[in-house]
This record gives structure tokens, sequence and C-alpha cells, in this order.
């Protein structure tokens, strides 16, 4: 927050001793979404008036429009930068860039480009190509494939389905039932509160992270679990529960604790959960507003030796998820809060 209020103030300032603005506005894209770290530490979101980039390679001049890119790194010089383009496609070269003008939540703001060390691109109806960084594990529940959920990180961690029989009203259900539909997410898991789980086996040690998941229970009581690290197997894992009187928080096995998301869970309601951490910070994150966030010494359980949706802590029915689960994603990495914020969603 400080670092946030520390850029607003110099940003600001260059405003008023800056260039003034163009006479005749150029119209902004607001479909087009640029989040912009600085080199004071800063970190601005907001729609641009900028509609492509031009950068100088070793082999052509490229104007590359804006919403063909994902992330654009500046190295030190301010001149030279390294590309991530929206379809995977790496390239670097020399970039000329106007001052970038955004629109943000406390108004207009001009960045000259030697201010600028990151500039990632959001186009709206899709996730930015850089929030696939470090994903391990991506359940999105588009399609029924038996018992097998496809694990779209590309890192092989399908997962299997247990407790689903062919009579029952559960499992994988499909399209749109999320409501934020992100094109990514189009299905859900439907738990039974009974047996029903998904299994996504042994991802090892994770000593940093982000878990994000979505949720909507059909029934609040004790103590049911969306998502465990370790699947029926007590308090050594991190495991997302929720209580009868309307609590949901993760469990910290297995010694810190539990830490609270809500205390006002709603029955039918979809919320967005994540959770990050390294081996001396948590932080956790409910519909892209932070619950909390703690520093620690080393003291969660981070084998993630069993990672279960759907279940927790024992194999009793009470212990199963009752309810929806839905766009499963597990990082490597520490994910920024407006990652999270994108994650949830622009929309509600
Ligand atoms: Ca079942």
């Amino acid at each position: 927050m400080h670092k946030v209020i520390h850029g607003v103030i110099i940003l600001t300032m260059l405003l008023v001793a800056g260039n003034s603005w163009p006479k005749q506005e150029q119209k902004v894209d607001s479909s087009i979404q640029l989040a912009v770290d600085l080199t004071d530490g800063s970190h601005i979101i907001g729609a641009s008036n900028i509609k492509t980039v031009s950068v100088r390679t070793q082999y052509a001049n490229i104007d590359i429009a804006l919403e063909k890119i994902a992330a654009i790194k500046f190295n030190d010089d301010h001149e030279t930068a390294s590309f991530e383009l929206q379809n995977g496609d790496k390239l670097s070269g020399i970039v000329k860039l106007a001052p970038v003008e955004l629109e943000t939540i406390f108004g207009k703001v001009k960045i000259g480009a030697e201010h600028i060390t990151h500039l990632a691109v959001s186009v709206a109806g899709t996730l930015p190509a850089t929030l696939n960084h470090g994903l391990i594990l991506h359940y999105t529940f588009d399609k029924k494939e038996g018992t097998k959920i496809a694990d779209k990180s590309g890192q092989g961690h399908d997962g299997r389905i247990k407790g689903v029989n062919s009579q029952d009203n559960d499992g994988p259900v499909c399209s749109g039932v999320l409501p934020v539909v992100n094109g990514l997410m189009t299905g859900a898991f439907r738990c039974d509160g009974v047996n029903d789980v998904i299994l996504a086996g042994d991802l090892g040690y994770q000593p940093q992270g982000t878990l994000s998941f979505w949720m909507k229970a059909d029934a609040i009581e004790n103590w049911r679990n969306a998502f465990s690290t370790d699947y029926a197997n007590g308090d050594r894992c991190l495991r997302f529960e929720e209580a009868a009187d309307g609590t949901f928080g993760v469990g910290l096995g297995p010694s810190l604790g539990g830490r609270p998301y809500t205390n006002g869970l709603q029955l039918g309601k979809w919320y967005h959960v994540a959770f990050a951490w390294t081996t001396n910070q948590f932080t956790g994150w409910i519909d892209g507003q932070q619950a909390f966030s703690e520093q620690h010494n080393n003291q969660l359980f981070l084998n993630f030796n069993n990672v279960a949706i759907g279940n927790g802590y024992s194999l009793d029915p009470h212990r199963h998820w009752k309810g929806l689960i839905g766009g499963v994603r597990i990082y490597n990495r520490v994910l920024k809060s407006d990652e999270v914020r994108l994650l949830k969603g622009r929309c509600q």
C-alpha cells in the first residue's frame, strides 16, 4: 500500500510538472489494461492510449499491436527489452515507446518509458498469458473425460475422480456455471458431500507458490473441506474448511492453526479463494480482497503429498465438500495481488 501511495504522489508530480495532455484526446480502449511496474517499486494498472509498440530486432522493425503483447520486460538501459507475446512467441530488441498514458482509478497518469521496468497487457475477456507462468496444475473442468480431469498446465498432473458413480448427480459440470467466464473457466466439479473427491497426486515439496480456486457451498456445516494438500490425512498440510457458523478458513498445519477468509460464508454463492506462501510469509485473498497476510518462520507444511479437491482431514462424509469447485490452479510462484484480482475477474 505504501508503495502504491508513493507512486501516486510521484506520478501526480510528473503530471503537474510534465507535458500537458494532447488537446485532442486519443481514445482509450478500456478493454485493454496495462499493469506497469516502475523503477521506484510502484505498480499501476489502467487502460492505455497505446495501440502499437515499435521494436527494432536484429532482423526487422516491427510494430506490434498492444493486444498481441503479453508482457514487456525492460533492461536496465530502458531501451532494449524482451517481449512475450500472447501466443507464447518471444523476441527482443530496441523499443521505441512514447510516454504511456493510463486511465487509472485515481485519474489519468503519464509515465515516461525511462521509469518503466515491466509492462503486462491484459485483454478483456481473456486472462493475460503471463498468468500461465509458473502453473503446475490447472483444472478447468470444461469437459467430461471419464474418471480423469485433464491438467491444462502442461505438467501432467491429471486428476483422478473418486466417489462419483453414474446414478449420482455429481461429477464434472460443464459450460458456464461460474459467475465470471474468463474464457478459461467454463466448468466446475460437483461434489456430493459424501465421498466425491479429485485426487491430483503427489506434487512434491513446494517452497513457494499460490493456490487459486472457485467454490460454491450447497451446505454450510462442520467441517467440510473444499481443498487439501494431503487428502484425508489430518493436519500436516494446507486445507480449506468451512464451519456451521459460516466461517471459512485455511488450516495451516501442523502448528499455525487456522486463518479466516470470511465469517459470513453464504449458501449458494460463488467465491474465489487464493492463498500464496513462501517459507517465511503467507497471504490469503477472497474474491480478490486480501483477508490476511503474515510472516512465519518456516512453519508451514509444504510437502504436497496427496493434493485433494473436495476433501481434507479424514474420510468421514462430513469432511467432504458439498457443492461446486471450479477453476483450480496451483502455481510455483507467488502471485501479485492484481494477478489474483484478474483471476477473480473484473465484473461480478
Ligand atoms: Ca458420490
